[in-house]
Formats: C-alpha cells, sequence, structure tokens
C-alpha cells in the first residue's frame, strides 16, 4: 500500500493556503494510503525572534486539534508531534552528513527567510530542509502532499535517500524515494493583501490571510478587502490579474468547480458580487470544521491521549528505519559494547 507522509508547523494558526494546499489532500488521501501526519514543533523554533516557548506549546495542541478537525483520523492514520519522536533529531545528524551547503543554501525557502539576518541567522533555518528530509524518509513515504512551495525540499530529500541508499545501502536501499503531491487547484494561495506573496503564517499580515478558525464576518471582511485591480473584468491571469487569479482559485479549490465555469459565471457581474460568492464559498467551507473544532478543543486531554498513541506507532516504524541507516552508515551496534564491559 502507498504510504504518505506529510507535516504542518505550528508557527502560527493555520490558514486557508495550508488548507486548500495540503490538508485536503492529506484527508483524501487517508482513503486510499497509509499516512503519517506530523506536527512539526522542531521546525517551528527555526526563527528565533519568533519563538516563544508557551506560545509553540499553546500553538503545537492547536494544530493538532485543527488537524483533527479537518478530517485526519487518529485511528487510520498516525498522527503526532516531531519532537515526541527523538529517531527525527537523530537521523538528521546522518543526513546532514551527507547534504551539501552549496544545495541547501540555493534553498528558495531558506533564501527568502534569511533575507536581511545577515550572520544571525539560525543555523537551524539553513538545516530546515534536511531535517524536513529525515521527517520523509523515516517512515518510507511514497508520497508527500504538499503546497508547490515545498517542491524543492521533497526533491532535496529524494536526492539525500538516493545519495545514502547509493553510498551506503546499494544492494538493500534503507531508503525510500518519495514525491511530492500537490492539489488540482490552489496548489498556492497567495496573501490578499500582496497576491504576488504566498499566504503565510509568519510573514503575512493579518487582513492578508484567512485562519481556519476566522469567524464568518471577518472572512468576509477580508475577502471584500483582498486587492484586486482597477479594471472589472474577472479572468485568470497571474501575471496581469494576480489578486482576481487568486480568488478565482480560491472559489474553484472550495466549490471543486472549473476556473472556466467560474470565469463565465461572474466575468461582467463587478468584483462586489465576485468577492461575495468568494466569502461565501469560503464561510461553507470552514464552518463544519470550525464546528468540529470547538467539540474538540473542549477536552485538550483527548487531544494530548490521541498525540501520545500517535508517537508510540510513529516510533515503530521510525525507529527500525534510523537503526538500518546507523548500522549502514558504520555505527557500532550498541549490544556489542554492552557485552564487551560485561554490562
Ligand atoms: N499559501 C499557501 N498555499 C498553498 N499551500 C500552502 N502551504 C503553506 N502555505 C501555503 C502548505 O501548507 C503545508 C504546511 O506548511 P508549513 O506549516 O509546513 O510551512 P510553510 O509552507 O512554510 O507555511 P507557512 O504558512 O508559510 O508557514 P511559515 O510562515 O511558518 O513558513 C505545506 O504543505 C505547504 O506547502
Amino acid at each position: 500500500m502507498t504510504r504518505v507522509f506529510s507535516g504542518i508547523q505550528p508557527s502560527g494558526d493555520l490558514h486557508l493556503g495550508n488548507h486548500l494546499g495540503a490538508l485536503v489532500n492529506w484527508v483524501a488521501m487517508q482513503e486510499r494510503a497509509e499516512c503519517v501526519y506530523c506536527v512539526v514543533d522542531l521546525h517551528a523554533m527555526t526563527s528565533p525572534a519568533e519563538h516563544d516557548p508557551a506560545t509553540l506549546r499553546q500553538r503545537t495542541l492547536s494544530a493538532a486539534t485543527t488537524l483533527l478537525a479537518v478530517g485526519v483520523d487518529p485511528q487510520r492514520s498516525i498522527l503526532f508531534v516531531q519532537s515526541h519522536v527523538h529517531e527525527h533529531a537523530e537521523c538528521t545528524w546522518l543526513l546532514n552528513c551527507i547534504a551539501g551547503f552549496g544545495e541547501l543554501r540555493k534553498m528558495p525557502q531558506f533564501k527568502d527567510k534569511s533575507a536581511g539576518k545577515g550572520e544571525s541567522v539560525s543555523v537551524g533555518l539553513f538545516d530546515y530542509p534536511v531535517l524536513q528530509s529525515a521527517d520523509i524518509l523515516l517512515y518510507h513515504a511514497d508520497e508527500v502532499p504538499v503546497g508547490e512551495d515545498q517542491r524543492h525540499h521533497i526533491e532535496l530529500a529524494r536526492d539525500l535517500g538516493q545519495r545514502f541508499n547509493h553510498r551506503f545501502a546499494p544492494d538493500d536501499p534503507v531508503f525510500t524515494l518519495p514525491r511530492a503531491i500537490h492539489p488540482p487547484a490552489a496548489a498556492r494561495v497567495m496573501d490578499l493583501q500582496e497576491p504576488s506573496n504566498k499566504m503565510s503564517k509568519s510573514t503575512s499580515s493579518d487582513k492578508g490571510v484567512v485562519y481556519l478558525l476566522d469567524d464568518p464576518t471577518r472572512i468576509a471582511k477580508k475577502i471584500r478587502a483582498a486587492v484586486t485591480d482597477s479594471a472589472t473584468d474577472i479572468r485568470y491571469d497571474r501575471e496581469a490579474k494576480p489578486g482576481v487569479s487568486n480568488l478565482l482559485e480560491i472559489l474553484a479549490a472550495a466549490t471543486g468547480r472549473s476556473i472556466d465555469e467560474l470565469v463565465v459565471e461572474h466575468d461582467g457581474h463587478g468584483y462586489g458580487s465576485f468577492k461575495a460568492a468568494v466569502a461565501e464559498a469560503v464561510v461553507e467551507l470552514l464552518r463544519p470544521v470550525q464546528q468540529r473544532h470547538a467539540a474538540l478543543a473542549a477536552d485538550p486531554g483527548e487531544v494530548s491521549r490521541t498525540l501520545a498513541d500517535g508517537a508510540a506507532r510513529a516510533r515503530e516504524v521510525a525507529a527500525p528505519t534510523l537503526l538500518r541507516a546507523k548500522q549502514a552508515m558504520g555505527m557500532l551496534d550498541a549490544g556489542i559494547v554492552r557485552e564487551g564491559h560485561g554490562w
């Protein structure tokens, strides 16, 4: 059966970009694959200026609650918190030793997030894609459902897996080589205020982001205020009409209709009614998620128990993979050392 892995950072409240770009696929994939989903708290510490321990704890639990509300089913899938499975950090070190400085320096997300930070940029931010490679490779994932922004990171995981197998395990590969899976629409949801930038937890302004838990009035207000352009025609053109194109993609993803069909329906009626239709579709899309979230948030102990169970199941897969990787790289078996000392 196909194995799927994906993760989400608790670096802020989850938003429509996360949902349409990744989570919708996460939920759908449970129908046809063994899925491993993770709240990647170690990744959320890579920007020291934004790392507040109490906030990280609260956001980690909140992200897990939101994933359950969106439809991740812990009976069918494994849902856990990254730092609960220490194999991720350990495997990162092994992969660090075969990853190149040059290939990490070129990663678009590192370039964006380190811009203007000079020498103070954290080693964690630089190493972020290697930790992500370890996340994926530990679970033998065939497919990784992600938004477009993650394309290069998944390619790196594939390259590192291949390099490792070739060098250390040519006859009996340790790692499965993953591929990225992108959604058919809204693979890259843009910031409502700056439609040439992606909607982002940490870099967008509040007005540019629809959070999954925003109430309907707030959602409608943000979409009404979305930046468009001075013309009135409604057509899909990412270069000339980034704001309108973004809203068309959101509407298509939220309703399951094609962009062509939506253009025919809305062109000629002005931006006001078009934005109202987008707002209504997003409100309806998020209504059941918000209802389920309210019920789950009333019992955080149950969410924590679900995560503990998920971590135990995750370790059953990750620990043997790490052991094989260590043996292939020449780490001495711990049992032999104990025998030698008579312990
Ligand atoms: N704007 C987006 N459009 C489509 N997909 C998106 N994703 C994120 N933003 C968009 C997808 O959501 C998944 C989880 O992302 P992440 O939390 O691991 O980190 P990210 O990609 O860096 O997302 P953010 O919101 O921009 O977080 P920060 O600001 O902390 O960096 C991924 O599959 C991603 O593709």
